[in-house]
């Protein structure tokens, strides 16, 4: 019982951070439970330590400077295969592919275009750990580092 308990971190990205009730009913629509929460505006370099893994692409300058252009909501959610369930409510990365193939989906729903597109998920466990440490610190030299697979999680 409980061994699929996951942590991840959802960020509710600067576009919707005005919609974030209709955000949080679809999570409340879900299994999963928001355990941390806070809103927080990233400097661009911030956001460009976040999003290291995508330096070399196209996009990068553009998904940075809009990362940090408002604020956004950083929450761990909580829940049975809390990972691919937060992703699978916010759809394909693009909002007009989301429209077409998961019309219920957040960003099909409040999304603008590729970039623009309502949320973040972390897509594998060691992503939640690290994401989860970015925006929710442990405490320094005490405590564990934050985890992704749930052993404590109640
Ligand atoms: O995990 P996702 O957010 O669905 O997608 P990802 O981790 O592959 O990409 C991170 C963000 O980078 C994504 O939310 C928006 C941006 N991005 C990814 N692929 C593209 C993109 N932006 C543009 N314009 N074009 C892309 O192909």
């Amino acid at each position: 019982l409980g061994s699929k308990k996951e942590r991840t971190l959802a960020l509710v990205k600067p576009d919707v951070v005005t919609k974030i009730g209709d955000v949080l009913e679809l999570i409340y629509s879900s299994n999963l439970i928001v355990t941390k929460a806070k809103m927080t505006k990233l400097t661009w370099s911030q956001a460009a330590d976040f999003y290291a893994e995508h330096q070399s692409k196209p996009f990068f300058n553009n998904l940075v400077q809009f990362m940090s252009s408002g604020p956004v909501v950083a929450m761990e959610l909580m829940g049975d295969e809390a990972m691919s369930t937060w992703r699978r409510l916010l759809g394909p990365t693009d909002s007009a592919v989301a429209q077409r193939e998961a019309p219920q989906s957040a960003r099909a729903r409040f999304g603008t275009d590729g970039v623009k597109n309502v949320g973040h998920g972390s897509d594998s466990l060691a992503a939640a750990a690290r994401e989860l440490e970015f925006f929710f610190p442990s405490t320094i030299g005490h405590g564990p580092l934050n985890t992704a697979v749930c052993t404590d999680c109640t």
